[in-house]
Order: structure tokens, then C-alpha cells, then sequence
């Protein structure tokens, strides 16, 4: 039985630029991605919602308010600003032996609450992330009423967020939105499982000190790889969180045979963790011909990927992350849906 597919066409209204050599670029993250996705699985037969409006307070549980707020009003405050550039992007952060405290100017909080220049704010960014994150929560209420599943088609993707910054395409953390709703619904222990081709740094630092969410994630060598400065396997968590975050990290041109050891790495960590429901953050762009990836998993090996996660019998949020190659990214998301339905 097909379980519920949540997506909103509210993501439209965010298209954005990123900065590529020393040219802005439309967006690798771009509209037509939701929309492949959503003809595919709709062609598989799966019923479809929108989401629930979404719950400020869940959102200020993962995220600092004064973050929110910034996401919310910084297309307004750009404008006033006197702008007319139709993109707002930092061009100066603070980085290391740079400890003064947070700037006034529209431009500098750019830099304050952002960690790269592969995405901007445009007029319509907020009400899409808006809709991504309540996508997140009302597939996390799905399970909480008893579905085995539920698949959350998000865009903007959420992973790279941070509880106060945004960067790699990712605004608000849809997965780690979708964990917390799954405690406070009652699950004691949340696992959440990072398949997307870059490291979750964003979710990674969000649960980084607690030990009700165990992290774990597959990704590429930050070594070589973006988001460069986090998810090397020697980051384990802190504090009461120290032993709950698994980071795998793989070189470019990893195949399946290494991968799925890898999967079955971190599923075994999250089994060993106790948990009782996951969210996989599920990002395709693992995939082969993935223009801005490299690794390399087939289409079949999508469907080893739904089918292994089927046989946890654990209940699932999946929220999608990234997967650029626009033509094959609706067959390989469905791919993963499918076979878990089985
Ligand atoms: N032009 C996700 O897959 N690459 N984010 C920037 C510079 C950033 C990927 C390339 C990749 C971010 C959700
Ligand atoms: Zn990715």
C-alpha cells in the first residue's frame, strides 16, 4: 500500500542564485526539481496532502528565533536597504580571530547567519522554506498516527541548515524539524539517517549535544568535499550528546559495494542507539551522473536502498534533500519509495 506523499507548490517562489568560479549562476536547486518528482510519483500511484500550517514553536526548538526572524524579514530589510539587485547574498563572514558580535547592516547579517555563497534570498525564499519545513512536520505527524511511513517532498532541502545558519541550498533543517516533531509525539530516541551525497552539517550541529536524536551519516570526504569544514568520522557528539552523532565519510567515486557496507554501518549504530522511529534525510545526488557529485550508485542501486530500509520495519520520515540530475531524479527518488513499500 503506497503510503503519503506531503508537497507544496508554495516552493515556486524560490529560485535562487549561487556563486559558481566567479559567476552567479542560477541554482542547481531550482523548481524543476520538485516538479520531476512530483510527476513521478504521481505517475506510481502515491496520494498526495499538503502540509499543516507550520508550528512556530517546533521551529524555535531547532532554530534560534532571532534566526527566523532574519530568514523571514531579510528580502524586506534588502529592499529598504535601498537594493535592486532580484538576489541578497553575503560577500564577507565571520571566520577564524573574527569574535565581535553580530552587525546591524542587512548586508553583514548575510554574513552573519550564512556559511556559503551557493544560495541567496530572493522575494520569495521564505514562503517556500516555510512550506518545505511544514512539509517536514505534517509528514512526522503522518507516522505519529500510525503510518509506517511517510515521504516529505521538501524544497528548499534542509540538511546543510544549522540552528542559525543557512547555506548549501538549505534555509530551515525540514529533517531535523521532522525528529523533534517524532519526540515530542512521544518516540524516546530518534535516529536520523543522512544518506544525501554531502554531509548533514547542519543537522549534525543541531543534535550535536543531545542524546534523545542519534545522528549518523554517509557522505563525501569533507576532506575534498562540501560543506569542507564539518563531518570527519572524528566527530562523535559533545557533552550529553558524545556518542550520538556517526559520521562515514567516503572518497569521490565511491561505488555501491562501498557504500551499502556503509549503510549497513550506520544502520547497525542507529540499532545499537535504541531508536524507535528515523528520519532519513534523502538526498539522490549520490547517483552517478549527478552533475555535482561523485559517487557512484546506479538507479538499481536505489532501489537496494528503499528495500534495505524496508526491512528495518522501523517508522520512517523521509525528507529529501539534494539531486541535481534533474532527468533521473524523479525515477531514483521513486525508486526508494517503491522498494520500501515492497
Ligand atoms: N557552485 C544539498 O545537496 N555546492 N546541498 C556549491 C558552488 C554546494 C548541496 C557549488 C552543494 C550543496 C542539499
Ligand atoms: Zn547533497
Amino acid at each position: 500500500m503506497p503510503f503519503t506523499v506531503v508537497r507544496s507548490d508554495a516552493h515556486r517562489s524560490h529560485h535562487c542564485l549561487e556563486l559558481d568560479d566567479t559567476e552567479l549562476i542560477p541554482s542547481w536547486e531550482h523548481p524543476g526539481r520538485a516538479d520531476i518528482v512530483d510527476a513521478a510519483l504521481d505517475e506510481a500511484g502515491f496520494p498526495t496532502i499538503e502540509p499543516h500550517a507550520l508550528d512556530q514553536a517546533l521551529v524555535e526548538r531547532i532554530h534560534a528565533p532571532d534566526y527566523v526572524a532574519f530568514l523571514e524579514n531579510a528580502w524586506t530589510r534588502w529592499e529598504a536597504a535601498g537594493h535592486d539587485a532580484t538576489s541578497a547574498m553575503a560577500y564577507a563572514w565571520p571566520v577564524r580571530r573574527m569574535a565581535g558580535g553580530r552587525p546591524d547592516a542587512i548586508e553583514a547579517q548575510l554574513g552573519w547567519y550564512s556559511f556559503a555563497a551557493d544560495c541567496s534570498i530572493t522575494a520569495g525564499t521564505w514562503p517556500a522554506v516555510e512550506a518545505s519545513a511544514a512539509t517536514a512536520q505534517t509528514a512526522a505527524d503522518l507516522v505519529l498516527d500510525g503510518a509506517a511511513a511517510a515521504f516529505a517532498r521538501c524544497r528548499p532541502p534542509g540538511h546543510h541548515a544549522s540552528r542559525d545558519q543557512f547555506g548549501g541550498y538549505c534555509y530551515l533543517n525540514n529533517a531535523a524539524i521532522a525528529a523533534q516533531r517524532l519526540r515530542d509525539g512521544g518516540h524516546d530516541r530518534v535516529g536520523v539517517l543522512d544518506v544525501d551525497y554531502h554531509h548533514g552539517n547542519g543537522t549534525q550541529d543541531i543534535f550535536w549535544r543531545r542524546d534523545d536524536v542519534a545522528f549518523a551519516s554517509i557522505h563525501a570526504d569533507p576532506l575534498v568535499e562540501f560543506p569542507y569544514f564539518l563531518g570527519h568520522a572524528d566527530e562523535t557528539g559533545d557533552g550529553p550528546g558524545e556518542g550520538f552523532t556517526k559520521n562515514l565519510p567516503l572518497p569521490h567515486d565511491t561505488d555501491a559495494d562501498t557504500w551499502f557496507t556503509a549503510l549497513d554501518h550506520a544502520l547497525g549504530w542507529l540499532d545499537g542507539h535504541g531508536v524507535t522511529a528515523n528520519v532519513v534525510s534523502l538526498g539522490v545526488d549520490t547517483f552517478i551522473r549527478d552533475p555535482i557529485s561523485r559517487f557512484r550508485l546506479t538507479a538499481d542501486d536505489f532501489d537496494r536502498l528503499g528495500a534495505r530500509l524496508r526491512d528495518l520495519a522501523t517508522p520512517t520520515v523521509f525528507v529529501m534533500e539534494g539531486g541535481y540530475a534533474t532527468d533521473e531524479l524523479g525515477d531514483n527518488i521513486r525508486r526508494v519509495l517503491t522498494a520500501y513499500d515492497g
